[in-house]
């Protein structure tokens, strides 16, 4: 037994769980079994689900999304058939509106300039931006969340490029942000003694009314907060007051495991470890409840392993995979309408954080050579990034493909993952049924040391062939991932089967 293995099985220990454990070639199988109630009672994940968050820097130069750029459209459509593009991150907050070439330059408020905070960089976002992106969408068949700048915006200069953006997307439109991340604005774009839920609420209603008026269809998701989810309370509880409020669709929040990339906690044992989507199950009860009072859905919008552009070594490897597909999948069976990881280009990325990213120095301090860093793909959590020219979807995309293969099912409610964790054994389980109504298991193995032995009980009466698919690398620290279908035919014997998930695996077993 290996030193992790003996920790394992000290935890599995103090847990006092009978698991019955077998020695493999030297490694350690838990064994468990997951009743599969027939029923599914729990949420709709939506076909849009998979999400993608860029800077709207990326505005900036045109030809980014634009319908000439194919390399970006295949990978867009080899992560998912339909997705949701959110477009914001900091450098929403200086972009400007810039209607025609000859429309005079605004005047600028004066920022502080914050370490590590996103500089005055300001740049224009003009319709033929708009309008390639649109076609870009259309040709890859997904939809957008257009996100507007708050933290420099006027609401005319608001209202002006959302009657455009609403013109020009048409049915790619989901619906409009206003302000990126306004939870942190009192550090460089708000006066911090003023600056509160209440004060930005203000804010947004002005600009919100701004667009209405000029928009009456305008389609909303606020407010978009770094972490603070005691705004979207503050916001729940105050909604009801506001007389013929804006039409929001979803109340929104961003999500980041942890960062810098210096941070020596944001390591794979804690990504990975059962607490770190305890605490992301416990915001989503929070938020949930809020979306309740307001009757709208919750979207996360931008996030992903480390904040400030990701760390190397563990946002670009196999471990992000399987955080990425746990991530998802837990989000949308709390009924989260979906998750945007936040990527794109190295630059857009950088000015979003200040100019450079802290990976990058971290490199550096390992004593990487310019090539090795930049082999690395920049930002280091992109899901997509770029090679060059080329484009290429990077292993934490794998795990939100993986994930996303489920859009369109239900839900069936059950306590799959607390069993299998109870076993001793970091693993999650969701369960779904298709829109065809086959059921689809996953099984998330994110443990280093232990595999997995499930037996899936579907029921006496229930009979079918037996797919599955895998999500593997050859180990957590890859900088690969692949999702591979089994060969293998077998069927349910008495409504059961016993699949193995090797360790740092996902398997989804789909009974035909
Ligand atoms: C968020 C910002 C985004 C950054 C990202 C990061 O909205 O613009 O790129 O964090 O820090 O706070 O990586």
């Amino acid at each position: 037994m290996n030193r992790i293995s003996r920790r394992r099985f000290l935890v599995a220990g103090a847990l006092s769980v009978a698991a019955a454990r077998l020695r493999v070639y030297g490694q350690e199988t838990v064994r468990a079994t997951l009743s599969i109630p027939p029923e599914a009672a729990g949420p709709r994940m939506p076909a849009n689900f998979v999400g993608l968050s860029y800077e709207v820097e990326q505005l900036a130069d045109p030809s980014f999304f634009s319908p000439q750029n194919t390399g970006l459209i295949r990978q867009f459509q080899a992560l998912a058939p339909h997705g949701v593009l959110r477009l914001g991150g900091n450098t929403s907050e200086f972009a400007t509106w810039k209607p025609s070439p000859n429309a005079p330059e605004p005047e600028r408020p004066q920022i502080r300039e914050v370490q590590g905070e996103p500089r005055a960089q300001f740049y224009n976002v003009t319709p033929e931006a708009v309008r390639n992106l649109a076609a870009f969408l259309n040709a890859s068949g997904w939809s957008c969340i257009y996100g507007i700048g708050m933290g420099t915006n006027t609401p005319d200069r608001a209202a002006a490029e959302a009657v455009f953006a609403a013109q020009t997307l048409g049915p790619s439109l989901e619906y409009f942000q206003i302000g990126n991340e306004a939870d942190l604005f009192g550090r460089h774009l708000r006066d911090p003694q003023t600056w509160n839920a209440q004060t930005y609420l203000d804010e947004w209603l002005a600009m919100a009314r701004d667009i209405e008026a000029r928009l009456p269809e305008a389609r909303f998701g606020l407010p978009d907060v770094a972490s603070n989810i005691s705004w979207l309370t503050d916001i729940a509880d105050r909604w009801a007051t506001i007389q013929n409020p804006p039409r929001i669709v979803a109340l929104t929040h961003h999500y980041y495991f942890g960062g810098p990339a210096t941070n020596p906690d944001v390591n794979i044992p804690n990504l990975l470890k059962p607490a770190t989507m305890q605490k992301v199950q416990a915001t989503a009860d929070t938020a949930n409840a809020d979306a309740r009072k307001m009757g709208v859905r919750l979207r996360m919008t931008e996030g992903n392993t480390c904040y400030r552009g990701g760390k190397p070594g563990l946002s670009d490897v196999f471990a992000a995979s399987l955080w990425a597909a746990d991530y998802a999948l837990l989000l949308a069976s709390n009924n989260y309408s979906g998750v945007n990881l936040h990527g794109g280009t190295g630059n857009s990325v950088a000015n979003s954080v200040g100019g450079s990213l802290p990976g990058d120095a971290l490199l550096r301090d390992q004593g990487e050579t310019p090539q090795q860093i930049a082999s690395h793909p920049h930002p280091f959590y992109t899901p997509i990034a770029t090679v060059g020219a080329e484009y290429v979807m990077e292993p934490v995309a794998y795990g939100l493909k993986f994930a996303g293969a489920l859009s369109g099912s239900t839900f069936v409610k059950g306590d799959f993952t607390s069993k299998l964790q109870a076993a001793g054994v970091d693993a999650s389980a969701y369960v779904v049924k298709l829109p065809e109504g086959r059921t689809s298991v996953v099984i998330l193995n994110k443990d280093a040391a232990q595999d997995l032995a499930v037996n899936l009980d579907f029921g006496r009466g229930k009979s079918g062939a037996v797919e599955t698919e895998a999500l593997h690398a050859p180990s957590l620290e890859s900088r690969e991932a692949h999702i591979m279908r089994s060969e293998r035919a077998r069927r349910l014997d008495n409504g059961q089967c016993t699949v193995t998930v090797p360790r740092a695996t996902g398997l989804r077993v789909t009974v035909v």
